[in-house]
């Protein structure tokens, strides 16, 4: 009963928010370098330079200006490049990972640590060794390694000089990256994820497009990403077929507000444009009806080449990942609170309370995705991202009392269990966000803390670095090692 026995119990990183480092070792820019911090009220400042030379601020990559190029500027600060510094920290990080029993290390490998430039013809042996070095050091201690491919970075070279994922190009660059470290890697790491929260692209810095609000430039890049998707999935089975190749999406649960049809009407929309097309392409392997569509209808045609549809088909996944931080409200009738901190606009929930930055918590939404994903794909499921972002405060004897944190994870984990006994959904692993503090991708501030282990570190970049483990660092590592039955 319970959590099966090889439950894959871990944490999850991304390394533009981790590793830092960003020019050590022969490493390039990648657009996440070029991505200041905010907080709440104030959005994340990207410096772009325009073609006359003039510079400019923007929030979004998307609003990048055609012939425009983010650059760094020296006066500012940038948490990616120090960030945490996993990257001279790596050794300490994952003995105390070993340390709470994991079996298993969700992390990305940095693009632009491989390939500086994103073009270059051969790759970068310094970046290819400190990964080498990272899965040893997760092997001593029986820690399985799960490798993000691509989360929210691109090297920046990419973005202008071949508008990042709009051109096919890319694909190839992608390509050669995928085939470097699947083969480098080939028996260090099983455990694989294509794009980090693929629907999420569009809305992060990673397409690396210009004008990303053009429909068909965006859906041009998208589809791009999806065949980059596939062929990796392919490619990955062909160099080595144990390996476990999954999709990953942003797995917001959306709820209709009334029970009037268009309340559900609406619901339905929102999920299939926000996540299930991107279930529905790298699970089956073809563009939905409804999208194919809603392409026809905005007059979109995509640029498709000879052996397209196969690809698709043959890159679907071997399993689905998925982050689940909170449910949101849809709703047509207007003039309704809205909830603080949800991007999508959902209106507030009565029945929840919210994060210190506004996000709903809904652990019973939690079973309710695994619950569908399922029944819709009968793919095996991982729970890659969960947790709480919070404030955390030192006490006077040094540690630090993060109850809220245990009390959100353990209700988490309940619903899995539930899943899992009750409703028979086959669950494999679960990685809880930011296991040692990193940078918030959202604001890009570090108060915003989701770690078993505090990290020394302010928003503007002081700090010692030391590590600390908090309560629910002693927390979790019982969790893990009663395989989830000490709650
Ligand atoms: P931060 C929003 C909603 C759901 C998932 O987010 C999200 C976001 C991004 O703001 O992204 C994932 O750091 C993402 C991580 C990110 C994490 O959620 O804004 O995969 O990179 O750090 C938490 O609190």
């Amino acid at each position: 009963m319970g959590f099966p026995k090889d439950f894959l119990w871990g944490g999850a990183t991304a390394a533009n928010q981790y590793e830092g480092g960003y020019l050590s070792g022969g490493k390039g820019l990648a657009t996440a370098d070029t991505i200041t911090n905010g907080d709440q009220k104030h959005p994340r400042r990207i410096m772009i330079e325009l073609e006359d030379g003039t510079k400019k601020e923007i929030n979004r990559f998307e609003d990048v200006p055609k012939g425009a190029k983010a650059i760094v500027d020296e006066d500012v600060y940038y948490p990616s490049h120090v960030a945490t510094d996993f990257y001279h920290h790596y050794k300490e990080d994952i003995a105390l990972m070993g340390e709470m029993g994991y079996k298993t290390f969700r992390m990305s490998i940095n693009w632009s640590r491989i390939f500086p430039h994103g073009d270059d013809d051969q790759p970068n042996e310094e970046g290819l060794k400190f990964y080498d070095d990272v899965f040893d050091e997760c092997h001593k201690y029986g820690i399985e390694p799960l490798v993000t491919i691509n989360h929210f970075d691109l090297p920046l070279h990419l973005s202008y000089q071949y508008e990042g994922w709009l051109d096919r190009r890319t694909i190839d660059f992608f390509m050669n990256y995928c085939r470097t470290i699947f083969t480098r890697y080939q028996n260090k790491v099983k455990y694989w994820l294509t794009f980090n929260e693929i629907n999420f692209l569009r809305d992060y810095s990673t397409l690396g497009i210009t004008e990303a609000s053009n429909p068909q430039k965006q859906q041009q890049a998208i589809y791009h990403l999806l065949l980059a998707s596939a062929k990796a999935v392919y490619l990955g089975h062909q160099i080595n077929p144990d390996f476990q190749i999954g999709l990953m999406i942003a797995n917001i649960l959306f709820y209709p507000e009334t029970c009037h049809p268009d309340d559900a009407i609406a619901e339905m929309e929102m999920a299939r444009d926000f996540k299930d097309f991107y279930y529905d392409v790298q699970c089956r392997g073809y563009y939905p009806a409804y999208k194919l569509k809603e392409l026809e209808r905005q007059n979109i045609i995509l640029q498709k080449e000879d052996g397209d549809e196969q690809i698709l088909l043959l890159g679907t996944v071997d399993f689905i990942s998925f982050s689940y931080y909170n449910s949101s409200v849809i709703s047509t009738h207007g003039n309704n609170e809205k909830s603080g901190g949800n991007q999508l606009g959902g209106v507030k929930n009565p029945y929840l309370e919210e994060s210190e930055w506004g996000w709903p918590i809904d652990p019973q939404g939690l079973r309710l995705v695994l619950n569908r994903l399922y029944d819709k794909y009968q793919l095996p499921l991982m729970i890659v991202e969960n947790g709480l972002g919070a404030l955390d405060t030192i006490e006077e004897d040094g540690s630090i009392q993060d109850d809220y944190r245990i009390d959100y994870l353990r209700k988490h984990i309940q619903q899995i269990q539930k899943a899992i006994e009750y409703d028979g959904v086959d669950v494999i692993g679960y990685t809880p966000w930011g296991c040692i503090d990193l940078v918030s991708a959202g604001t890009g501030e570090m108060k915003k803390r989701y770690g078993f282990v505090y990290v020394d570190m302010d928003d503007f970049g002081e700090g010692t670095l030391k590590r600390i483990r908090k309560k629910s660092f002693s927390w979790y590592k019982k969790v893990i090692e009663t395989n989830g039955e000490d709650l």
